[in-house]
């Protein structure tokens, strides 16, 4: 089984849209294994985004991932972390397609409801990160 974390921003959660999302997942056949709603911290927020540190938009990035809770999740199942990248969908919404979370509910390259690790490295890393453990 795979593992991979997954995480609902704070647009997903302001816009009560936590069991909307969860139930995508859990439709297509991939397990919560782990979920914790926070308030994260800047420090993680900076080593998650860190690839991102040098972008024109890593400002309102992070302002935006400090705004509210989130919901980090832990996602299990076969091939998790390609599946979770196709169920959310392209990262701008209008190059989103219908049928993924991006494509049919977010509107914002920013606010664009929810993140997945998009490799295996990555996904060891925020595991590690978020829960603390591998
Ligand atoms: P994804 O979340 O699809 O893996 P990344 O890793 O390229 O996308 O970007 C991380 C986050 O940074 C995105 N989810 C989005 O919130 C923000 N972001 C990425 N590209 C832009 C952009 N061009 N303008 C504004 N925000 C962006």
């Amino acid at each position: 089984m795979e593992k991979t974390f997954v995480m609902i921003k704070p647009d997903g959660v302001k816009r009560k849209l936590i069991g909307e999302i969860l139930g995508r997942i859990e439709r297509k056949g991939l397990a919560v294994e782990k979920i914790m709603m926070t308030s994260p911290n800047l420090a993680t927020l900076e080593e998650h985004y860190r690839e991102h540190s040098e972008k024109g938009f890593y400002k309102d990035l992070i302002h935006f991932m400090t705004s509210g809770k989130v919901v980090a999740l832990q996602v299990e199942g076969k091939d998790s972390i390609a599946i979770m990248r196709n169920l959310i969908g392209e990262t701008d919404p209008t190059c989103a397609s219908p049928g993924t979370i991006r494509g049919d509910l977010a509107n914002s390259k920013t606010e664009n409801l929810v993140h997945a690790s998009d490799s295996e490295e990555a996904a060891l890393r925020e595991l590690q990160l978020w829960f603390g453990e591998e």
